[in-house]
Formats: structure tokens, C-alpha cells, sequence
């Protein structure tokens, strides 16, 4: 299990908190996420062996919104 922090741009209320935990969980390999739009990034912790972090960007990118 890895854990990582994605910075995200675009975020301006819970259903974009939603969306994007939506996004993130769809992924295979994903176990948690917690979205915080206050501080504007996602704590996500995951198998490495399945997912991998460009991977979880580009679900972020196709959801509307942008990793820094
Ligand atoms: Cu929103």
C-alpha cells in the first residue's frame, strides 16, 4: 500500500470534492481517498501494483479539473 498527495486546481465546492473522490475510487488499485477542498488536494492511498499516480492524474484531468 502507497499513499500519496495530488494538488488539484478547480475545486470550488463538494460536488467537485465528489467528482473527483468519484473519479478517484473508480480506479482500480485505489483503496481511500480523502478530498479536501479547503487545502485543494487529494490524500489517496493505493496499491501500487495496480494503479499508478499519472494514472490517477489523468482521471482527475478527464473528471474537469487539474493536477499541479
Ligand atoms: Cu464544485
Amino acid at each position: 500500500m502507497a499513499k500519496t498527495t495530488l494538488k488539484i486546481k478547480g475545486m470550488s465546492c463538494q460536488h467537485c470534492v465528489m467528482s473527483i473522490t468519484n473519479a478517484l475510487k473508480g480506479l482500480k488499485g485505489v483503496r481511500d481517498v480523502k478530498v479536501s477542498l479547503e487545502k485543494g488536494n487529494a490524500d489517496v492511498s493505493y496499491d501500487e501494483k495496480l494503479v499508478t499516480i499519472p494514472q490517477m492524474s489523468q482521471a482527475v484531468t478527464d473528471a474537469g479539473y487539474t493536477v499541479e
